[in-house]
């Protein structure tokens, strides 16, 4: 028998609850209070067994070395990668399946140089450097990565703008083999795969803009998005697309998955804004991984001196 899952959109604060329940068990770990000090033991060793990472070439910006960064398990074994499972500890038990090497990214669309670019060459060649971000999910948790990564204007200026560029779509690679949860499109609630997002051309143009190929130090966790994503800081996490495999510069405005699924709930820019809720719960707050108690959220996560100009002018209650 089948059994219904939940609708990935009805995400909500079921799931702060379950990440309530999440930091209480660390807290209790913490004070000792689960028997065996080895209880979170399997999490963290499934986390890397899954994938042990190789260790990175990079620079450390000490422009965005200030945060303290979350702990290597809370990042890897808290995720969400709905093309493994819908739940927060499913990927990184399920994501052994995805098979980072060898992998490239195709850029095609308004640009002079349209190419297929290696990723090995990417590890081998780009100017990597660590930067320690903050990171909210909509859905009123958040975190602090140390990513390593490179501008995505570097690339984009590699390839090359038209005069016609306003966009940028990216997309995660298809393969059922590889993220199972792929062909089960249209059942149940899936969302449509594959997952796509999209940014304003100056919106990936900012130099807060990322393409992430590892975190503390090494090679990205299969379950963060192996082996290259997206990482935009001032915006909720949804929009730093996982598993990058095309990315299409267009002159009109381009998909992307949430926004498709749910036009009321998710906007097409979601900037992180504590002032515009989400209709079903407040964004004024949200609870760091591991802690106990909610922390007030900051209009562009903290990155309004770097982001705000992006918007002049604009009404973010009605472009949220
Ligand atoms: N391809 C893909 N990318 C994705 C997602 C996903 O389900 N599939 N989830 C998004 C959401 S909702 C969040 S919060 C972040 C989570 O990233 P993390 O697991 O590294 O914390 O990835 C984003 N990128
Ligand atoms: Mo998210």
């Amino acid at each position: 028998m089948k059994i219904l899952r939940a609708k990935p959109w009805d995400m909500n604060e079921n799931l702060v609850t379950d990440e309530k329940i999440y930091n209480d068990r660390r807290l209790l770990m913490k004070i000792g209070a689960i028997a065996g000090a080895g209880a979170m033991m399997p999490l963290s060793l499934e986390a890397a067994k899954n994938y042990p990472g190789k260790a990175l070439n990079f620079k450390k910006n000490s422009g965005f070395s200030g945060l303290e960064a979350s702990s290597y398990d809370q990042i890897t074994t808290y995720n969400n990668f709905y093309e493994f499972s819908l739940s927060k500890d499913g990927p990184s038990k399920l994501a052994h399946t995805l098979e980072p090497e060898p992998w490239t990214i195709e850029i095609t669309g308004e640009v002079e140089k349209p190419m297929v670019i290696d990723v090995a060459k990417i590890l081998a060649e780009y100017p990597l450097e660590e930067r320690t971000y903050r990171f909210r999910c909509v859905e009123g948790w958040s975190m602090v990565v140390p990513w390593i990564g490179f501008e995505l204007s570097y690339l984009l200026k590699k390839v090359g703008l038209t005069s016609k560029s306003k966009f940028v779509q990216f997309q995660t690679k298809y393969d059922p083999k590889m993220f199972p949860e792929q062909d089960k499109e249209g059942f149940f609630g899936n969302i449509p795969f594959p997952y796509v997002e999209g940014l304003r051309i100056d919106e990936a143009m900012n130099p807060l803009t990322l393409l992430s190929l590892g975190l503390y130090g090494k090679t990205l966790p299969k379950q963060n998005g192996a082996p290259i994503r997206l990482v935009v800081p001032w915006k909720y996490g949804f929009k730093s697309i996982k598993s990058i495999t095309k990315i299409h510069v267009s002159s009109g405005m381009t998909r992307s998955t949430w926004n498709e699924v749910n036009p009321k709930e998710y906007g097409f820019y979601s900037n992180v804004n504590p002032n515009v809720s989400h209709p079903r719960w407040s964004q004024a707050k949200e609870r760091p991984l591991g802690a106990f108690f909610k922390k007030k959220t900051e209009i562009f996560n903290g990155y309004g001196e770097e982001v705000a100009s992006l918007y002049k002018g604009m009404d973010l209650q009605v472009n949220f």
